[in-house]
Parts: structure tokens; C-alpha cells; sequence
């Protein structure tokens, strides 16, 4: 094969497919009802059968339909095997250049052939091969013939799937399934029907303010990647890179997207196991920002906590209450006028908002400030809009001057983060206002970008509404082009709204000349990216921001949430999947408003809440602020399932810091579904409600009201109760358990070695006690092992590496042979370890069936103190440095 050009293998490979001998050629015609495009020929083909670049052309005869826009006559093709295991295909107008994702929000190679290894070490894992009329191109899985993705429509003239369209608004490109193929991601939204990607479903992808509660519409974010798992569980990835509005149809057999405007840009990324597809597409998209120690502990927020006092009593009461806090957060509510960078001195005196902090700090906690894009214009004397307007930041209407909007501040303008000089304005005004108040993260709000008008050319006219009001009072013209009603009408916002609905006009300008009608998909994410570069030259630590809208490769940068969600059974379900979603996007560090945005709900349900929020990466718990107030130690039962709940959660956080570190350098979601660790299960891949942290610790959490028990799915083996040890073994089966109020059923499956600490009210104080290693072992097993790993630095180092005397990275095996047992350890720089003191005080080995007669450390008797009871071996006291090597064993 390696002779042979990659046109040549292509179609060869094709012939294989097909059984020998059949020239891809005499393909069945298809007469498109729409588009369809004649493969041309090969313009360039690139070293090594790594690619080549073709030309597809309109054929001459068939009356075009062209109610979407004239057909592009020419386009470019590109397939471009990028590295072993990515391949991309690109399709763009021949004759010019079109709207891209900027290189400098996702960078990656050039499209020539010179970004090209010369000398490529591994032979790829995906192949492509092309039907030349109708075009259309197929990604094969070139070890097993499999094809994942093909767009020629299928010889049977299946209704609704057209060969390649290409116009200037309106593109589209369908790829068979076969049956059996379980399709994931393609948000951002609130599903109501759970995890997997249910046949019959249209996916719109447009970034847009609108509460989380509601299911099924585009919401903040535009993650166009969906991961699609075969029978047999080998999974794969599709990412197309296109930042316009889209949609994305799911029929039984096939998938449509239809997007309008930019160009198809196809990275496929072969996994083949889940794990793998992250690992391949987040090395494109980029990887998962790290994410501080403290980020992980618990955070409380509401929108309403109206002056300093509040604030204080809070974090006074849950002291009080014994509910840990790492994290303070104060909501709009301390502006002077919702500006940005101002604060309201009457409730929020700056001297003692500033001692507050101060005690936050001094006690180990943190404090995070929101703000929101838009800029008022209202006061003369605010000079963050007035800098803003000296650096030409804005983004402009279309005659030219700043584009006016209105959100809090009233009249508003917005910046334009894709301006290169849009960051240091930023970042100056996060320095001043942080010398101010040494916050120390961000919450970047309202970002699709929102607004409460609709149109262009707004005039304000001088009345000042200072307490924020949602409805428009500004005049706008409307805008009528064709940025504004494409002719392809996307679903989106659950109406037939225009594209600018509530955000800015589609023929805002960017600095150079893009429109809003391509970038607004990518606000959200501009914004992330200056703010992230901020906050980390103004702190010189890692930093923590948290963003509603995301694009794709946001995770990079932020943090993320679910959204305004509300009080209720369903929405507490719809947390658990719209958290995996994020993770399988690429924005691992995400949770949802614990116990509900709107709504007050009850202690019930803010008691299960808890028990799942506690799990999720980031776990914070808001409200809206017309409720009451509802923290969790107002309610008594909640605040008992938060002291459990958050007490496991801070014992585990080695655990989950050691996830963000894989999240972080390899894109493995810190929460996974179960098809994750157990893709050869196939009852896994319809599991929605129950979630793992990493690969090992299974969350099983209630859902509904007034239960007692909960059904769970637990893939085969032995499974242990993190809270009281006890033991399910399961032969890959829905097991009934014990869920009264106060329980929520945490596992740790056979096989792993979990790194704990104690837990305590504040990270900060948890990261200081000894560790515990609990050690999962199969029941009834003579032979087993298992295997852990822990990731130590300071938590809040700007890079998160193995490198010595910054950190240490140790592994741990475990192994049971009949009744001998070992647990050993594997330093990486145990000097950062060893510096700071930690030891290993207690092991917990589960699945050993009978008590040891000696248990040696380091080839001595140990003196630790053993217990053994039932499947149980305990043995603390130990005393090991936890930057030490050791080898523990038993008999
Ligand atoms: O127009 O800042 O989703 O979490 O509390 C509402 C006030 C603006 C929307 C966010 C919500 C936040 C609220 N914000």
C-alpha cells in the first residue's frame, strides 16, 4: 500500500468494500433533490499518502434547487491524515476564502501539506474513500473495513438524505449509521430523554440565553462533537469544527447536519475506546484547563445576597452548621449599578468587604466575583467604558460605531474579544479592581452574548433605569438582511425567532471585519480565553474562571455550569446528563445549580440534590434571586446529606485532583458515563442517571420523590459501598438498594486503589491530614490486583506537571495471591511529597476473605494495628511517607 497514491488506495479500498472489482464510478446514480456535487479531479497529492486536495464541481445538467441560495460551483476538497489517529476532511468554496474558527481560539495545522510530518512514525488508523457522482466520502476504520462516517447517499435513494449541498448560507452533509450505533453529545441542552441520542431528534446548536430548564433547545453552548459508540463497543469521534448556527437531524440511519455559513472542517478520531476518542480530540480542541485544589470543594452563591453582612453570616453558618465551604461567591449584587469592576460602597464598604476577603483567605477559602460582557454606558464618570472606548474594543454596528445593546447596566456596549488589544484593556481593568479586592476567580455571566434588545442602530434615550429591568427600552431598528433571516430558518430558541433574537444583530462587526452571524457561536469562549489570560497574570496562580457559553475547546480555559435550572425532580435528573455531555465536550469542570435555580423546593429534594451535586466537578450550590433564602443548613435533613455527602466528596479529593491532572493532560472527563470504563457492556450505554467519578467510583443517586430505594445498574463484578464497605457483586445487572433520605450509593469497583484523606470543612485543611489507600479487590478471588494513582502538588502552581520538587506523582499496585497480599508503591519526585510532610496512615484492602497471621512494611514486622472483619483487612497506624516508596504485605 505505501507505493500506491492515496487516490489509488482510496478507490481501491472503496472497491474492496463494495467486493472486487467494482469501479466506484458505477456507484448507483442518485439524482439529487438538492445539491450533489461530481468529483472532478485530484488538484495535489501529498507525501506519503497522507492526503490529497481534489476539486468537486457542479454537474452541468440537473436543474438546481435553489431556495436555499445558488450552489458554489467549485469547491475545494481536502483529506488529510493529520497524524495516525486523526483524520480530517475539509470542503470549502474553490474560488475564495470562507468564515473559519480563528486559529487563535483553536489553533491547529495548516491545511497544506507542509504541516505534514515528513517521516510519520505509525501507519494511520482511518482511512477515506470517495464516490465521485453523486460525491460523497466515507471514513473507514482501515483494520476492520468498518465505515464510520459516509456521506453518499444510500443506493435505496433513502428519503431526506441529499448528496453534499454547498451554498454561501446553506450547507449540507448527511452520514449513514447502521443500526445499532449509539450516538452522544452534540449540545448544548437540557435532554429530556437522556444521555444517548435518541432517533427522530433535531439538535440545534446556536448559543443563546434561555433558562436551563427548558429541554430540548439550544442552549448557552455549541459543541458540534458527538462520540458514536459501535455494536460491539469500539467508539469513535466526529468533530465538525464550524462555529455558524447549525442543525444536526438524527434519523434510525442516518445523521444531517445543516449549517449556515462557514465552511466543513471533519476531524475523525478512531478512540477506539471512549477514553482514547477524548484523548484524540482534545489534543485538537485543546486540552482541559487544570483546575485549583479549592475549586473542587464545595461552593455556595445566590443571586441576592445584597450587602457584606449576608455574605459574612453565610459563611458563619455553615461553619456552624458543619458543612464544608471552600468557595464564596457574591452574584451582581455587589456593583455600584451593575458595572463591571465597581462595587455598591454603601452595602458593600470596601474596607470591609476587603477584610472579609481577607478572612476568607486567612481561614483557607476563597472568593469568586461575577461579571457580565456588557459595558455601561449610562455614567460619565466610568472610566472601565471609557478606556474601552480609547483601545476601540467594541464590537461595532454596522454604521460603524460601538454597537449598542442593554442588559444590567442598563444601555450597553459590548467588547470584542477577538480584538487582540481587547485583552490587555481586560485584563488592566481585572488588575485594577483586584488591587482593590484580591478576589480570586471569576464568573463570567451572560455571555452568548445576551441582551435584552433585539436589533440595530439602538438609541437610548438618557433615562436611567438603575435597579436593571429585562425588558428592552432602548429603540432599535430591526434587521431584515440576510445575516438576520438566513434562508435556512434554524429551530432555535424553540421558535422561529430571528438569529438576533435577544443578542446582538447578526451584522455586528468584529475588529476585522467578521460578522456576528459567524462569531456569535464563539463569544462566550473569546471571553474565556481573555479572562483566563487575566486572571493569570494578575495572580500568578492557576486560574479558576466559570463560563455559561462554551464552544468547543472552552474547556481549555473555564470552568463551566448547567445553567438556570429550577427545583424540581426532572431538573435534578437533567443535571446528571447535561454534566456528562460537558465532560464528553471537553469541559470537564462543570456541575449544576445545586438544590435549583428558580423555585425553592424542598428540603427532600435539596437533601438528593446534595447527594448528587456533591459528586459532580464543580459543586456550587445558587439561586435566583427572588427566592427565599435556602442554603443548605437551613434545611435539616439537606444539611445532614451535605455533611455525608460533602464529607465523602472532600475524603476523596486526592481522588478527584489526580482526575483533573488526566483531565488536564490526557481530556478524560473527571465524571463519566458508565460506557466509559465498560464499553464492552452494552447495557452501560443506555445508563443516564448514574454517573462514575473517574473509572472506578460508581454514583447511583435517587431521582424521584419519596424514595426509599433506588434501582441501579452495576456493570459486572465486585462493587463496594464507599461509605460502610459493604459489598454487591454483580453480574451486570439493575440491583435494587437501600436509599432512605439520608444515603446515597457511592461504589468503588474491584480493581482500584482509591487515595483519600480526612475530610474537613475546607480543602485547605483536608489537603493537611494523612492519607488513606482503599483497596478494592474481587470477592472470592484467589488470584487479583488492583491499581491506583495519586497526583500531589500545591493546587494552585499556573502548571500542573510532574516535575520535581514542584510536585510527585505516586503509583500504586496491589496484588493477591491465595492468602499473600502485597500493596507497593512508584515515586515519581517524592521530594515535593515528602516536604510537605504527608504520610500513608491507613490501608484499607477490601476482598480479602481471612484474617493475616504478619503483615510486614519493608521487609519488617509491622507494628501497625491490623483489623479484619468479614472482607475487610484494616491496617493503620502505618506511618508511610507518602513520597517513599514502599511494599506492604500480608499473610
Ligand atoms: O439575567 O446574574 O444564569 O446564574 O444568577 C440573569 C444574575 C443573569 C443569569 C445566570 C444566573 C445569575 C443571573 N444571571
Amino acid at each position: 500500500m505505501k507505493t500506491m497514491t492515496m487516490a489509488m488506495w482510496a478507490i481501491l479500498l472503496l472497491a474492496t468494500l463494495l467486493g472486487s472489482g467494482v469501479d466506484a464510478r458505477r456507484l448507483p446514480h442518485v439524482v439529487p433533490s438538492v445539491g450533489g456535487y461530481q468529483f472532478h479531479s485530484v488538484v495535489k497529492e501529498y507525501p506519503n499518502q497522507q492526503g490529497f486536495e481534489a476539486k468537486l464541481v457542479v454537474p452541468a445538467s440537473p436543474s438546481r434547487n435553489d431556495t436555499l441560495g445558488r450552489d458554489i460551483a467549485s469547491l475545494t476538497f481536502i483529506a488529510k491524515i493529520e497524524n495516525s489517529t486523526r483524520l480530517r476532511v475539509y470542503i470549502s468554496d474553490a474560488a475564495q476564502p470562507r468564515w473559519e474558527v480563528p486559529q487563535s481560539m483553536i489553533p491547529r495545522p495548516a491545511l497544506s501539506a507542509e504541516s505534514l510530518d515528513s517521516t510519520p512514525d505509525q501507519s494511520p488508523v482511518l482511512g477515506l474513500t470517495y464516490t465521485t457522482e453523486p460525491f460523497g466520502f466515507a471514513v473507514t476504520r482501515i483494520a476492520t473495513g468498518e465505515v464510520l462516517f459516509n456521506s453518499t447517499p444510500p443506493s435505496d435513494g433513502t428519503e431526506g438524505f441529499d448528496p453534499l449541498v454547498f451554498k454561501d448560507q446553506y450547507i449540507e452533509v448527511s452520514t449513514q449509521l447502521p443500526s445499532g450505533a449509539s450516538l452522544y453529545g452534540l449540545g448544548e441542552s437540557t435532554r429530556s430523554d437522556g444521555l444517548k441520542l435518541k432517533p427522530g431528534r433535531t439538535y440545534t446548536l446556536w448559543t443563546t440565553d434561555i433558562a436551563a430548564l427548558i429541554p430540548d433547545i439550544d442552549l448557552y453552548g455549541d459543541w458540534p462533537f458527538y462520540i458514536d459508540v459501535r455494536e460491539g463497543g469500539s467508539a469513535h469521534g466526529v468533530l465538525l469544527l464550524n462555529s455558524n448556527g447549525m442543525e444536526v437531524s438524527y434519523k434510525e440511519n442516518s445523521l444531517t447536519y445543516r449549517v449556515i455559513g462557514g465552511v466543513l472542517d471533519f476531524y475523525f478520531f478512531p478512540g477506539p475506546s471512549p477514553l482514547e476518542v477524548m484523548d484524540q480530540y482534545t489534543q485538537l480542541v485543546g486540552r482541559p484547563a487544570a483546575q485549583p485544589y479549592w475549586a473542587l470543594g464545595f461552593h455556595q452563591c445566590r443571586w441576592g445576597y445584597r450587602n457584606v453582612t449576608v455574605v459574612k453570616s453565610v459563611v458563619e453558618n455553615f461553619r456552624k452548621a458543619g458543612i464544608p465551604l471552600d468557595t464564596m461567591w457574591n452574584d451582581i449584587d455587589y456593583s455600584d449599578k451593575f458595572l463591571d469592576f465597581t462595587h455598591d460602597e454603601e452595602r458593600f464598604p470596601l474596607k470591609e468587604w476587603r477584610g472579609f476577603v481577607d478572612e476568607l483567605h486567612a481561614n483557607g477559602q476563597h472568593y469568586v466575583i461575577l461579571v457580565d460582557p456588557g459595558i455601561g454606558i449610562a455614567y460619565d464618570d466610568y472610566q472601565t467604558y471609557k478606556r474601552g472606548l480609547e483601545q476601540d474594543i467594541y464590537l461595532k454596528d454596522d454604521d460603524g460605531t460601538p454597537y449598542m445593546g442593554q442588559v444590567w447596566p442598563g444601555p450597553v456596549v459590548y467588547p470584542d474579544f477577538l480584538n487582540p488589544n481587547a485583552t490587555p484593556w481586560w485584563t488592566n481593568e481585572v488588575q485594577l479592581f483586584h488591587d482593590q479586592l484580591p478576589f480570586d476567580g471569576m464568573w463570567i455571566d451572560m455571555n452568548e452574548v445576551s441582551n435584552f434588545c433585539t436589533g440595530k442602530h439602538c438609541i437610548w434615550n438618557g433615562t436611567i433605569v438603575p435597579d436593571g429591568i429585562t425588558t428592552c427600552y432602548l429603540q432599535c431598528e430591526e434587521s431584515n438582511t440576510n445575516l438576520d433571516e438566513p434562508p435556512f430558518k434554524l429551530n432555535h430558541f424553540g421558535t422561529n425567532e430571528k438569529l438576533g433574537h435577544l443578542t446582538a444583530a447578526m451584522t455586528v462587526k468584529h475588529w476585522d471585519g467578521t460578522t456576528e452571524y459567524d462569531a456569535h457561536n464563539l463569544y462566550g469562549m473569546s471571553e474565556a480565553i481573555a479572562t483566563k489570560k487575566a486572571l493569570t497574570e494578575v495572580r500568578q496562580k492557576r486560574p479558576f474562571l466559570l463560563s455559561r457559553s462554551t464552544f468547543v475547546g472552552a474547556g481549555a480555559h473555564t470552568a463551566h455550569w448547567t445553567g438556570d435550572n429550577k427545583a424540581t425532580y426532572e431538573d435534578l435528573a437533567y443535571s446528571i446528563v447535561t454534566v456528562m455531555n460537558s465532560g464528553m465536550a471537553g469541559i470537564p469542570m462543570v456541575g449544576a445549580d445545586i438544590c435549583g435555580f428558580y423555585d425553592m423546593g424542598t428540603d427532600e429534594l435539596c437533601s438528593r440534590w446534595i447527594q448528587t451535586g456533591a459528586f459532580h466537578p464543580f459543586s456550587r450550590a445558587h439561586s435566583v434571586r427572588d427566592n427565599d433564602n435556602k442554603e443548605l443548613y437551613l434545611f435539616p435533613n439537606t444539611t445532614v446529606s451535605a455533611q455525608k455527602a460533602l464529607g465523602m466528596k472532600y475524603q476523596l479529593l486526592p481522588y478527584y485532583y489526580t482526575l483533573n491532572y488526566d483531565a488536564h493532560t490526557k481530556g478524560y472527563p473527571m465524571i463519566r458515563p458508565l460506557f466509559f470504563a465498560f464499553p464492552n457492556d452494552p447495557k452501560t450505554l443506555d445508563v443516564s442517571y448514574q454517573f462514575l467519578i473517574g473509572n472506578h467510583i460508581l454514583v447511583s443517586p435517587v431521582i424521584t420523590a419519596n424514595a426509599t430505594t433506588v434501582d441501579a445498574y452495576f456493570p459486572k463484578g465486585t462493587w463496594y459501598n464507599m461509605f460502610d464497605h459493604s459489598q454487591v457483586v454483580s453480574k451486570g445487572e439493575t440491583l435494587t438498594l437501600q436509599a432512605p433520605w439520608d444515603v446515597v450509593n457511592v461504589h468503588v469497583h474491584e480493581g482500584a486503589i482509591i487515595p483519600m484523606q480526612e475530610g474537613a470543612l475546607t480543602s485547605t485543611e483536608a489537603r493537611k491530614t494523612p492519607f488513606t489507600l482503599v483497596v478494592a479487590l474481587p470477592s472470592n478471588s484467589l488470584l487479583s490486583s488492583a491499581s491506583g494513582d495519586v497526583f500531589l502538588d500545591n493546587g494552585e502552581e499556573i502548571d500542573m506537571v510532574v516535575k520535581a520538587y514542584q510536585s510527585s506523582y505516586v503509583s500504586f499496585k496491589a496484588a493477591l495471591n491465595d492468602k499473600n497480599g502485597t500493596l507497593t508503591s512508584h515515586v515519581e519526585h517524592g521530594e515535593y511529597a515528602l516536604k510537605e510532610g504527608w504520610i500513608v496512615d491507613k490501608v484499607v484492602v477490601l476482598g480479602v476473605d481471612s484474617a493475616p497471621s504478619v503483615v510486614y512494611v519493608n521487609g519488617k514486622p509491622s507494628l501497625a494495628k491490623v483489623m479484619h472483619k468479614e472482607h475487610k483487612l484494616e491496617l493503620s497506624g502505618l506511618g508511610l511517607p507518602i513520597g517513599e516508596e514502599f511494599e506492604l504485605s500480608w499473610k
